[in-house]
């Protein structure tokens, strides 16, 4: 065998090596980006890490979040504590005007089924009657339901139109992007940066003392009694962002941005969740909104890498068109007192 044949088949083996490396390596990559998206890691920063200034809420201030089993057998079974208007109003129409009515139905009709069986069966009946019409019950069991359709329509129209409500001129535009599997929050009226929040693990969550799979790493900051301009968007596939204590659900689609208005009643953390089935990890992409006092929340902004808070960039061109006006004025004065020898 000369040297060349041999370079040959040293070269051969290598590469028939290489192939085996690559095939057996490769099914451990894609399981690696299973397990752990790569943009999820990067993009997410720790909060300390930019933030070391701004102090986010311990547990003690959770306050829209689910109500275990155990803990409270009702209370988990019904609607979670609102914290806006419409869903204290939501709430009221359930409690007050659709159980009452639902209750008295169906105990109505169990009456009268057992009434019909006990009353008019055959042994009771041996000659059946022949009544075929009675004015006054058919105008009653027509009239009674007109009744009842109408007190349930009147508070339910009128909550459609409360949620369907155009934000104001001046509301804080805040974008929730859905990613597969994750939430990106985008503050459009402050410098447009981007939140990327991800779910926290097992450990972590409960070593900061908050339940796990709703926990996130990077909530969503938004301000107190002040009306929000919440859009959604679906960056891949159809996500659909709910809190349900703040009686808030819009989908989040594709090429439309989704919008309606979210006004919250006190500073806390509330807690959602993706609800519309987007993939394999669709149950892994809580979400956390921190809702802090108007000031809180620019003190926030501020923080964030990019943030813009409207009052401030207001303050900032004053003083640009101050000083403009004062190198204007000393032209000016220079220029008259260059014009003056002349004279
Ligand atoms: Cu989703």
């Amino acid at each position: 065998m000369n040297l060349g044949a041999i370079a040959r088949k040293t070269y051969q083996n290598l590469a028939i090596l290489l192939a085996a490396i690559g095939l057996l390596a490769a099914p451990q990559v894609a399981l690696a980006q299973d397990e752990v998206a790569p943009v999820e890691a990067t993009e997410s920063l720790a909060p300390e890490a930019i933030t070391p200034a701004f102090e986010y809420y311990g547990p003690d201030m959770i306050k829209g979040q689910p109500t275990p089993f155990e803990e409270d057998a009702l209370a988990s079974m019904t609607f979670q504590e609102q914290f806006t208007a419409n869903g204290d109003y939501a709430l009221w129409m359930h409690d007050a005007i659709l159980m009452p009515i639902i209750v008295v139905i169906s105990f109505f009709v169990l009456f009268l089924l057992l009434w019909v069986v006990a009353r008019y069966r055959k042994k009771a009946n041996p000659v059946a009657s022949k009544t075929s019409h009675n004015t006054l019950i058919e105008v009653v069991w027509t009239v009674i339901p007109v009744i009842i359709l109408v007190v349930i329509a009147v508070p339910s129209i009128s909550l459609l139109a409360k949620q369907y409500e155009t934000p104001p001129a001046d509301a804080i535009t805040i974008k929730a992007n859905g990613y597969q599997w994750y939430w990106g929050y985008e503050y459009l009226d402050n410098g447009g940066f981007e939140v990327i929040s991800n779910m926290k693990d097992e450990s972590a969550s409960l070593d900061a003392g908050e339940p796990f799979q709703l926990a996130v790493d990077n909530r969503m900051v938004v301000p107190v009694g002040v009306p929000i301009r919440l859009q959604t968007f679906g960056k891949d596939v159809i996500h659909a962002f709910g809190i349900p204590s703040l009686w808030f659900k819009l989908d989040a689609v594709p090429g439309r941005i989704n919008e309606k208005m979210l006004v919250i009643d006190e500073p806390g953390i509330y807690y959602g969740q993706c609800m519309e089935l987007c993939g394999a990890r669709h149950g892994y992409m809580p979400i956390a909104i921190e809702a802090r006092p108007v000031e809180e929340f620019e003190e926030w902004v501020r923080t964030q890498p990019g943030g813009t808070v409207a009052s401030d960039v207001v303050a900032e061109a004053e003083v640009v068109e101050d000083a403009e006006a004062e190198v204007a004025e000393d032209v000016a004065e220079e220029l008259v007192e260059d014009a003056a020898p002349a004279v």
